[in-house]
């Protein structure tokens, strides 16, 4: 399937020297939506829009893009996380089934690792395979991966990460969670017994919480977004697949609606496609560098 960004369907929108008349707007809408921006924002987005360009007479692609881009900016954070050296950090991963939080936890490991001592948590003890996956993660990045088995409480392996850690003198626990959203009340008590230990075995300061999402699910990840951040609260996004999609206008939506950042962004299957968050990279894309 071909790509549809909202950058390319923008340059199709401004390309026949259009009128701006309703028409245009209406189009404008339908493609903000199709980035994933949701129809609410679009729609709002879009009406402060045609006032402007009809106050101050602006009608030109490069000029309309730049006010698009000055209303979506502040909705969207850079966050970045630097452990500190002889401190136990923790990073929890969470999010729903298949949204990668597994191999993104591994990416982070060797995102890491070389700065400071990493240790991998398979937390997510549901699955026997997902302790499996976690563990040849492990054996491919040489990264230590502390491990309970199948069924076992997940609190109590973030506890014992956390512990080894310490006794190696400081370094970061990156924790898989499990995300089976069919037993939500379950899992969302499990979270937050895992939260209060994270909390309490983490040095001060020193614990962060990480939502993973699919940038190809759209304005679903939004609901996941605010289910997370409720039962346990989220300090930043990490957003998958954005190699699978043009769109990833959810970074946008789960800054606009709970004031979330992103962390970084995984591009791929692979160990290395995975790079920090670059707010004005992700702009760019998003609507498309000026022209002029
Ligand atoms: N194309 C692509 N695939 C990814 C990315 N991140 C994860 N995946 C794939 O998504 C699938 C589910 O990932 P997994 O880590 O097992 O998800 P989990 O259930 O949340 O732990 C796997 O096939 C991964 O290889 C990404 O950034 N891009
Ligand atoms: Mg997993």
């Amino acid at each position: 399937m071909a790509k549809r960004s909202l950058a390319e369907g923008l340059r199709r929108l401004f390309g026949s020297n259009r009128e701006l008349d309703d028409d245009f707007f209406d189009d404008l809408s339908d493609g903000l939506i199709e980035g994933d921006l949701g129809a609410k924002t679009a729609m709002e987005l879009v009406d402060s829009l045609r006032k402007r360009c009809a106050r101050e007479g602006v009608s030109d692609r490069d000029s309309i893009v730049a006010l698009l881009r000055q209303a979506i900016s502040p909705w969207v954070g850079e966050y970045s996380f630097a452990p500190e050296t002889g401190k136990v950090s923790i990073a929890l991963m969470l999010g729903v089934n298949g949204v990668g939080k597994t191999t993104t936890a591994a990416k982070m490991a060797l995102w890491y690792k070389d700065r400071i001592p990493v240790v991998l948590a398979a937390a997510d003890t549901f699955r026997a395979a997902a302790i499996e996956q976690l563990q040849t993660h492990g054996e491919r990045l040489s990264a230590r991966v502390v491990s309970h088995k199948h069924g076992a409480d997940p609190s109590s392996v973030v506890f014992d990460a956390a512990e080894a850690v310490r006794a190696g003198g400081g370094g970061l626990v990156i924790a898989d969670t499990a995300g089976r959203l069919h037993n939500k009340d379950n899992l969302i008590r499990e979270l937050q017994k895992i939260d209060r230990i994270a909390a309490s075995r983490a040095d001060e300061g020193c614990y962060r919480k990480f939502l993973v999402l699919d940038a190809t699910t759209g304005q679903n990840g939004l609901r996941q977004a605010e289910a997370f951040h409720e039962a346990v609260g989220i300090d930043a996004i990490v957003l998958t697949k954005y190699d699978s999609t043009a769109r990833g206008g959810i970074a946008v939506s789960a800054g606009k609606e709970l004031g979330l950042p992103v962390a970084f962004v995984g591009t791929g299957e692979g160990y290395g496609d995975f790079a920090p968050f670059d707010k004005a990279l992700y702009l760019d894309e998003f609507l498309g560098r000026s022209e002029s």
